[in-house]
């Protein structure tokens, strides 16, 4: 019996069973007809940096916000709470906006919704909202990866038309585990190799094994693109295509790396069933309410 997943023409193949070839990206970046700097930065490199997108005291309410919500003891069995692997540190918070009503306004700011807007070229709406706490001594990293591949995957999303924003809650520094990105590697799919286990979000969410790509596509992605990585001040943000590659290191020092992420999509392209999972993730990790955010 063939599924509608396999009836589906994809042009996103992955988690497949053997190796496969880098496929080019037809689909464009930037969907929106706005003209800026920062959209053709966006455009070429797959991100681009925001200083200052929040005030300091902005930042600093929601770092308050965040230690809240951290040492909030009925949040702690919350299935939104992802706790460490090596320890028991909160690691995020999904669907952070429907807990904290600061993190919800933050959403619907013309600064924050406006960008996705912008890069996607229609409504879009939230498909994913969390906070990364990246404890310091032993907040452990992300390997390489693009989002847009375990969404397509696992998610149904059918086209890289979405956008994340991380914001700096607090500094982000060259060592404590800030993410690194390859620039102008979101023109390029990189298909992983093996099946999706079943609920493979309660392991993938703290450590990914499936779903990341073979250590000679980054090899090979990173030849002259090279590495960059997003530093900055709390308040500053990076907004990234949600096919670029990226992941971070281990942070071993004692300055906590917190970023609120938030993934909008656009509403042409909303979740069907996921094209390589047998069952689609949950709501709080993958929303399937697609209300344009206004
Ligand atoms: O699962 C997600 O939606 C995101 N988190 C991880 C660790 N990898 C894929 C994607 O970035
Ligand atoms: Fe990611």
């Amino acid at each position: 019996m063939t599924t509608l997943a396999e009836r589906r023409i994809d042009r996103y193949r992955t988690r497949v069973d053997g190796p496969a070839p880098l496929v080019g990206r037809t689909d464009p970046a930037v969907w929106g007809k706005t003209d800026s700097p920062m959209l053709r930065r966006f455009d070429a490199d797959g991100y681009t940096i925001i200083d200052e997108l929040l005030s300091p005291a902005e930042a600093a309410d929601l770092v308050s916000e965040i230690e809240r919500l951290e040492s909030d003891p009925d949040l702690r069995c919350d299935e939104r709470v992802v706790i460490e692997k090596k320890s028991d540190r909160v690691r995020s918070i999904f669907e952070v906006h429907r807990i904290s009503p600061s993190i919800e306004k933050l959403v619907r700011d013309e600064r924050v919704a406006g960008l996705a807007r912008q890069v996607l070229g229609s409504e879009v709406y939230l498909h994913q909202s969390r906070v990364n706490y990246m404890p310091g001594f032993d907040g452990a990293g992300f390997y390489w990866h693009s989002d847009f591949e375990t969404w397509h995957a696992e998610d149904g999303m059918p086209l890289p038309r979405a956008v994340s924003l991380s914001i700096a809650l607090t500094e982000n520094l060259p060592y404590n585990g800030s993410l690194m990105v390859i620039p102008g590697s979101h023109r390029v799919f990189v298909p992983c190799r093996g099946e999706t286990p079943d609920e493979h979000y309660r392991e993938s969410l703290r450590e990914q094994r499936i779903g990341v790509p073979s250590e000679e596509h980054v090899a090979e992605l990173a030849s002259g693109r090279g590495i960059a990585q997003f530093t900055g001040r709390p308040g500053s943000a990076l907004l990234f295509d949600s096919n670029v590659m990226h992941g971070s290191a281990n942070n071993i020092t004692p300055f906590r790396r917190s970023n609120v992420f938030l993934v909008f999509n656009s509403v042409e392209n909303v979740l069907g069933a996921p094209y390589a999972a047998s069952a689609p993730r949950p709501a709080h990790i993958a929303a399937r309410d697609f209300t344009p955010v206004r």
